[in-house]
């Protein structure tokens, strides 16, 4: 863990490097074997493909030296800042999501992203995420129940639920939030409902001071996010669903940077009568394995 409070770290170190030692452990590959396929023909067929898509830019667009240099030096900057893991889910991870899940039955999931930690809180339902004491941002329930798809209510279902304080900043990858804030493993009831007391999150920028970040702004993209909470909803006997939640109104609805936000993912919180609490219900459906 190489997270730091030091200020002269920039904040696409701080979060790239934690990101770069979880993704060379292979403890974010939630979605099954690693590697799987060395078959020769399906190597040559992926990288091929990858490889003519890159000379086909190069072809169209008339690539000169000194940007084929300034390429060179960007994938350098992107492997010393550690954003492997957040240059490819930002930009590469939604497509693979959409490979996955036209297998999964189910609610529809999305993308991972690279802020996910193991070992966080395991808490029983009713729960509230750790917090600080005075965590700013405006409180929030999220309820539902997690059932099978043929609508068996899940007794051993878990929420795993991590997502950004109200400025931005995931815990573990910032230097601000402290270890474990706004994370958590919610273990359901024996009718598989959940409800989880937590703070709305803020949109998220990836960090503009890395390579990742600068090719975005470079391009004239945003780099924004909608705000999101992750969730991976896990049961005994069943397919995993990783998915996120947004938020309707959010400016930055439609135009995700990561590709990931989808209109069926969307809450619209509703206050609940107790000062200024929000609360949004939503059931997950998971396939049996
Ligand atoms: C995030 O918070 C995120 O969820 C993804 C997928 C990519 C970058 C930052
Ligand atoms: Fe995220």
């Amino acid at each position: 863990m190489t997270a730091t409070s030091d200020q002269s770290v920039s904040d696409a170190v701080t979060a790239g490097a934690h990101a770069t030692e979880i993704a060379r452990s292979g403890a974010s590959n939630l979605r099954g074997a690693a590697g799987g396929g060395a078959d020769p023909a399906r190597v040559s067929a992926v990288v091929s493909a990858a490889l003519e898509g890159i000379r086909a830019a190069i072809r169209d667009h008339e690539v000169t030296y000194e940007e084929f240099d300034a390429f060179k030096q960007w994938l350098i900057a992107v492997s010393d800042t550690g954003e492997w893991p957040l240059f490819l889910d930002v930009y590469l991870e939604f497509e693979v999501e959409k490979v996955a899940a036209a297998t999964q039955q189910g609610s529809i999931g999305t993308i991972l992203g690279p802020f996910w930690l193991d070992g966080q809180a395991q808490l029983d339902s009713p729960a509230t995420l750790p917090m600080r004491d005075d965590e700013p941002g405006t409180p929030m329930i999220l309820a539902g129940q997690v059932t099978s798809t043929d609508g068996t209510p899940l007794a051993g279902a878990k929420v795993d639920i991590w997502h950004t304080d109200s400025d931005g900043w995931y815990s573990g990858f910032a230097a601000k939030p402290p270890a474990g804030n706004l994370r958590g493993v919610v273990r359901c009831d024996d009718q598989g409902r959940f409800e989880i007391h937590t703070r709305k999150p803020a949109p998220y920028t990836i960090p503009l001071d890395g390579p990742t970040g600068q090719m975005t702004q470079a391009a004239g993209w945003s780099p924004w996010r909608p705000a999101h909470i992750h969730l991976l909803v896990t049961a005994p006997g069943h397919r995993t669903l990783t998915s996120q939640l947004f938020f309707t109104g959010d400016p930055y609805l439609g135009n995700d940077v990561a590709s990931a936000d989808k209109p069926e993912l969307t809450l619209d919180p509703q206050p609940t009568g107790h000062g200024d609490q929000v609360r949004s219900d939503r059931d997950f459906v998971l396939e049996p394995e």
